[in-house]
């Protein structure tokens, strides 16, 4: 893989965050990827997400797998743990490491050739079994480092540069995350920051399977007429369900009043807020409703952005295997050998 480092000095006047890095220290190598690739804004919206949520860099480990998409981890949390896995193999890796160190925050970036085609299987089972991580497949519905073979989440009628179409049913990997009980969906598109990176935070914070759907425009190979991930296509079709922003970290306010009624509340700053409850047009909170409303605005030809489904009490697999809390490799001697007596019990329980 090509490396360029970037470098290391910047204007000290550069605004900090909470924790008193610059948006720069969130960056990572110069991208290799072509000029104008979807697949840079989406580094760069992890980036913004990352700096303004106040992440150290340090404790989040970002894996991938094979393809343009796979390298740009490269490019974006320079001092984060890292690893660059086999093509559609990143969600294992990804559950082994969490598994053994809960204590990090797992980002696996993907593609949608990486996911859908041949890491179907470990994306679906990663999902299902509810890893907590934040799962973002880069999708421009083409393999862009293999030079343009349509991939598994390309369109049926879609045309490919040369003008071959492709005959295929597309997988949809929102609607497959829904079905498989993921606690966090959403999509978006690489064009449009202003949606993606409160996304982006929002999935950060999310205790569970938190997948994004990212349309990204491969600007070599799918990003003509008649493919339907070209920069003109989605702009033209696609259709939000919600405007997002992120609030972190402060005691909750809560407010129990009934929809057609007047609340008062008095936020952190003071201010009085006058809270008109509004019957609300779309239910993040409904997976069958998600499901059924993506696949109807599909059928008439739209791409739907935005959060599709969060449940607020998710669980992980963690709550799920019952394991400690603590990272395996801070385990003291008499936790990883807790003697005869404890050995004998548990064999006599499994007799
Ligand atoms: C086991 C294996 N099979 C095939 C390949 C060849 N290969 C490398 S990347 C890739 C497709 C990548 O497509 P995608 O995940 O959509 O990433 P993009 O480049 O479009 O971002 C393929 C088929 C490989 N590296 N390893
Ligand atoms: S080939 Fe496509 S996906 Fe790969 S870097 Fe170029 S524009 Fe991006
Ligand atoms: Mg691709």
């Amino acid at each position: 893989m090509t490396y360029i480092p970037k470098p290391k000095l910047h204007h000290p006047s550069l605004p900090t965050n909470g924790i008193g890095l610059t948006r720069r220290d969130y960056e990572g190598s110069v991208s290799t990827l072509c000029a104008g690739c979807g697949h840079d804004s989406i580094s760069a919206a992890i980036i913004q997400a990352c700096f303004e949520l106040d992440l150290p860099p340090h404790r989040i480990a970002k894996m991938s797998g094979i393809g343009c998409s796979s390298k740009t981890p490269d490019y974006f949390l320079g001092p984060a743990h890292g690893f660059n896995s086999v093509h559609g193999r990143m969600p294992s890796v990804l559950t082994g490491a969490n598994l053994a160190n809960r204590d990090l925050i797992y980002l696996g970036v993907s593609g949608d050739g990486d996911s859908a085609s041949i890491g179907m299987g470990q994306f679906v089972h990663s999902i299902r079994r509810g890893v907590n991580m934040v799962y973002i497949v880069e999708n421009n519905g083409v393999y862009g480092l293999t030079k343009g073979q349509f991939s598994a989440t390309s369109d049926r009628g879609s045309k490919s540069r040369r003008g071959v179409e492709n005959f295929d049913e597309a997988i949809d990997l929102v609607g497959m995350a829904l079905l498989l009980g993921a606690t966090f969906v959403g999509r978006s598109f690489s064009g449009d920051k202003v949606q993606l990176v409160p996304l982006i935070k929002a999935a950060l914070l999310h205790k569970g399977a938190a997948f994004i759907d990212c349309i990204s425009p491969c600007v070599a190979f799918n990003n003509h007429d008649g493919s339907t991930k070209s920069f003109d296509y989605v702009r033209e079709h696609n259709e939000m369900v919600n405007y997002l922003d992120v609030i972190t970290g402060r005691e909750e306010i809560t407010a129990d009043y009934a929809p057609g009624t007047v609340e008062t509340v008095t936020q952190h700053d003071g201010s009085v807020l006058r809270l008109r409850k509004l019957s609300i047009d779309f239910d993040p909170h409904d997976r069958a409703s998600a499901l059924s409303h993506i696949q109807e605005r599909q059928a008439a030809g739209e791409v739907v952005t935005g959060l599709l489904y969060v449940d607020p009490e998710p669980h992980d697999l963690h709550d799920h295997l019952n394991t400690v809390d603590e990272p395996l490799n801070a385990l003291g001697e008499g936790k990883l050998c807790p003697g005869s007596a404890a050995l004998q019990k548990l064999n006599a329980s499994l007799r």
